[in-house]
């Protein structure tokens, strides 16, 4: 069985693109796979988290992957911060990695913004960390979102220079799982930008706990054109806000553009609106009381994350000291 390895950012609440991109693949991949799952506190602070807030939104972070149908009992899951191995390997990575290939990630740029200068230095060698994150399990496939595709191939970068650096065939090459026509959900404001929990702007997405009448109104919003709806995906080029809404809708019905335009094609946005809003509550308000289930024992979650915290110790510890073995560090 391969090994899954995949986080999340405790950065907010989890939204719809989370969800589509990443969390309800890594369900998925549960039946055949060796799945572990993380919720990336590490990666969260390399942008400002209130401390106050932290500790909580990873509990309530575990719990809507709980909601969501991670398995805890057959899987792993737990939090980053508490496995120290992540921090160790991510150190020699940094060593490994060379500046000319963290100077090309777009991630950087989109995040740092205009004022690159104040960016923290832990947000500039994220990916080595997230490279860390999978090598230390010697994972080798990684569902992510699409805009992660960028960070997967710098950690084979990463695990394949270190493999020639000491003569060894130690990191196994990692292979990105992308799934489905919604691996990348774009925000409900503005059609060329991505979905994110940590938007300003909380009628830009929406969140795993909206309640019915908050996903109603946010569809309604949503920035839309003045045409109605094509008959043919090909119709949809040049239309970022239709075609976002229109792969939203087949994500979440199992299906593709095609099928969702052989009902919708010629219909305008109101109709089609009021049917995502419907196709949208039917599928996330489970997940939402599920969440708000566990989080009404909040040592129930924290219990999970411990023993998915000693399993997961268990399975990246002698992989990181091996690693520090090749490179030279004194075991005694
Ligand atoms: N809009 C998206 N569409 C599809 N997939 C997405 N993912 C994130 N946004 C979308 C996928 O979700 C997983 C977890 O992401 P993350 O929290 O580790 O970091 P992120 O990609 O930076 O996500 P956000 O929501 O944009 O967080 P913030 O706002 O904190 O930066 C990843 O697999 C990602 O691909």
């Amino acid at each position: 069985m391969q090994r899954v390895f995949s986080g999340i950012q405790p950065s907010g609440i989890p939204t719809l693109g989370n969800y589509l991109g990443a969390m309800r693949n890594w369900v998925a991949l549960q039946h055949d796979h060796e799945c572990i799952y993380c919720v990336v506190d590490l990666h969260a602070i390399t942008q400002w988290q209130d401390p106050a807030q932290l500790a909580a939104q990873t509990r309530e972070m575990a719990a809507s992957l709980l909601a969501c149908g991670i398995d805890p009992q057959r899987h792993i899951l737990f939090a980053q911060s508490t496995v120290p191995a992540h921090a160790r390997l991510a150190w020699i990575f940094n060593c490994v990695a060379r500046l000319g290939w963290l100077n090309r990630m777009t991630q950087f740029k989109d995040k740092a913004g205009k004022d690159r200068e104040a960016a923290s230095t832990g947000l500039y060698v994220y990916p080595n960390l997230m490279a860390a994150d999978i090598h230390a399990y010697h994972a080798t496939r990684v569902p992510v979102g699409d805009d992660q595709r960028q960070h997967l191939e710098l950690a084979n970068d990463i695990g394949q220079k270190f493999n020639h650096d000491y003569g060894v065939e130690f990191f196994p090459l990692i292979e990105p799982v992308i799934m489905g026509i919604a691996a990348r959900v774009m925000s409900l404001r503005d059609g060329s930008k991505k979905m994110s929990k940590s938007d300003p702007s909380d009628q830009s997405r929406i969140n795993l706990t909206d309640d019915a009448d908050t996903i109603a109104l946010k569809v309604r919003r949503a920035k839309t054109d003045a045409e109605p709806l094509p008959g043919e995906p090909a119709g949809l080029e040049g239309r970022p806000e239709a075609r976002n809404l229109v792969g939203i809708y087949a994500a979440l019905s199992d299906t593709d553009l095609a099928g969702v335009l052989a009902d919708f094609g010629g219909k305008g946005f109101v109709s089609f609106k009021d049917a995502l809003s419907e196709l949208l509550v039917a599928k996330l308000s489970p997940i939402a009381s599920e969440t708000r289930r566990w989080l009404a024992d909040p040592g129930s979650v924290d219990a999970v994350l411990r023993e998915g915290a000693g399993k997961a110790a268990a399975l990246a510890g002698p992989i990181v000291s091996e690693a520090e073995r090749l490179v030279g560090f004194l075991k005694i």
